[in-house]
């Protein structure tokens, strides 16, 4: 007697500037996946409802300076954290949407300016902000909410935390499309969509996407990346 099989979910990470309208996004698309009758769930990094994400909040928060390595493994341990009841949801076949995920954890910490007391000044390099996350659950897709700065500093509450700076930001901006561009064997699977559209246009871009994620998972061989 055969078992029946239950096809694992999707993982799909959302990524963006802030402001890009990821959160927005992400809760049409949980409505818009569970009312066609997929399960889904919502999972947001960082997490800051579990110890590491106070811990977490408090940095994003507060200016009070903290070592630059320290609150890249946080952020990190945050995902971590979750890594286990992110593999047992998709294996029990629901599929997941991360608001935000590794990406944004290399390129935010990469992408800020050396905490002045520290010698040598050097910014975290890629590499360097890459490894804590190696091993955690590759995506089926990532759908990058592509904003330009003007767009992302007219939407209501930027400038409220920590990053959300313009120099900042356009750190961010590029070293994201040195991500997207990356020329590596395990390529990722970046879904780039204009978010500077309507709400319900980029809503459909960010749909084509999810489609193209989920037809991939059923072509595949059911393992997480
Ligand atoms: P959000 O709650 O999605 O607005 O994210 C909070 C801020 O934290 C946002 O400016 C992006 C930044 N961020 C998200 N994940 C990471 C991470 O893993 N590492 C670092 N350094 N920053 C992150
Ligand atoms: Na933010
Ligand atoms: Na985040």
């Amino acid at each position: 007697m055969t078992t029946p099989h239950t096809p694992r979910g999707a993982l799909i990470a959302i990524e963006g500037l802030d402001r890009a309208g990821k959160s927005t996004q992400c809760d049409l698309l949980l409505n818009r996946l569970l009312s066609s009758g997929i399960p889904a769930k919502l999972q947001k990094f960082p997490d800051r409802t579990t110890p590491t994400g106070t811990l977490i909040n408090t940095y994003l928060t507060s200016s009070t300076p903290l070592d630059d390595q320290s609150i890249h493994l946080l952020f990190s341990a945050n995902r971590w954290e979750a890594r286990d009841s992110l593999l047992s949801t998709l294996l029990s076949g629901t599929t997941i949407l991360l608001d935000r995920y590794i990406y944004s954890g290399i390129v935010f910490s990469a992408a800020k300016p050396p905490t002045p007391i520290k010698d040598p000044k050097q910014p975290l390099s890629i590499p360097w902000c890459k490894s804590p996350d190696i091993g955690l659950p590759k995506p089926d897709i990532i759908i990058f909410l592509n904003i330009t700065q003007e767009d992302a500093e007219k939407r209501a509450g930027f400038g409220d935390e920590r990053y959300e700076k313009r120099e900042l930001q356009e750190k961010v901006r590029g070293l994201f499309e040195d991500l997207r561009g990356e020329d590596s064997n395990d390529k990722d699977d970046w879904w780039v969509v204009n978010a500077g559209g309507t709400v319900e246009e980029v809503a459909e871009e960010v749909w084509k996407g999810v489609l193209e994620a989920l037809r991939r998972v059923k072509e595949g061989n059911g393992e997480v990346g």
